[in-house]
């Protein structure tokens, strides 16, 4: 049996940070700490609620997939990622009017209001279309993480490498679950903490791409668009209820 840890920590309603972690029995505790702090300790704003969710999970119920190869492009300005950016999105069958729509959504702030959102946006990759059935919250991908030796070699990896950050390895684990779904043509995401400038842009057959200055320094807003080609149905309910492990990383570059 393994266990399912989701944190949400909000601020008179709206979605201050969150993260999600799918454990064994001994290291519940420690990763149920180390979530709350997470919670708590928010960059930006310090919530007022904090909510957290354990359920078991069958371990026959979990698919076991291998995390995509990760890149590095280092920019020098924030034009120059979006350029790459667009690059990368074109290379995967999306027009730059749609990329365009994305992106202003993210630096505007996807969610009603500008706001930044819990979840990700949905996108119809040809129309632009937002699919997502609730606009404010978006769709949380949940119930992934890593086998706790993975977890480790991947630290190793990073560290080794110098671009180690827990945003990293969290932001592989979720790109590698949207990705392994066919409905997924590529994801775009920006951080929501102003000091973190580094975003990335995946998809099954470019990897997962880290783009430095993907946004300006201090801004307050981001969020993550999944371009999607189907309509999603069953979709929406694999990213948020389908307990998956990644027990394999693939390349890593700096
Ligand atoms: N599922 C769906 N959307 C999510 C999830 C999730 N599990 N987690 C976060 N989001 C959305 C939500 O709208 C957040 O506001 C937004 O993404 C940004 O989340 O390689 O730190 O946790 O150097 O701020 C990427 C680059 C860092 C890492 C991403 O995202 C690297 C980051 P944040
Ligand atoms: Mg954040």
């Amino acid at each position: 049996m393994k266990y399912s840890i989701r944190m949400r920590a909000s601020a008179e309603g709206l979605h201050v940070s969150g993260g999600e972690r799918l454990v064994d029995e001994e290291s519940l505790p420690e990763i149920l700490a180390s979530l709350l702090w997470k919670g708590i300790r928010s960059p930006v704003i310090s919530p007022d609620q904090i909510h957290v969710t354990i359920d078991p999970v069958e371990e026959e119920a979990i698919t076991c997939i291998k995390a995509l190869p990760l890149y590095t492009r280092r920019t020098g300005s924030t034009e120059e990622a979006r350029a790459v950016a667009k690059d990368i999105l074109k290379e995967n069958g999306i027009k730059e009017e749609i990329v365009e729509r994305a992106f202003r959504l993210l630096h505007d702030g996807p969610g009603p209001e500008g706001n930044n959102m819990r979840g990700a946006v949905i996108m119809d990759s040809l129309s632009g279309e937002r699919l997502e059935p609730d606009r404010a919250r978006g769709v949380r991908v949940s119930r992934i993480d890593y086998t706790l030796e993975t977890r480790e070699n991947l630290i190793k990896v990073l560290k080794h490498i110098g671009i180690y950050h827990e945003r990293v390895v969290d932001a592989l684990a979720v790109a590698s679950k949207v990705t392994s779904r066919d409905e997924t043509v590529a994801e775009l995401c920006i951080s929501d903490d102003p000091s973190y400038t580094t975003g990335y842009v995946a998809s099954r057959r470019s990897g997962y791409v880290r783009i430095t200055n993907l946004k300006e320094k201090g801004h307050p807003k981001g969020g993550r668009v999944f371009f999607v080609r189907f309509r999603p149905g069953e979709y929406i309910n694999y990213l948020e209820k389908t307990p998956v492990l990644i027990d394999r990383i693939d390349m890593i570059h700096g």
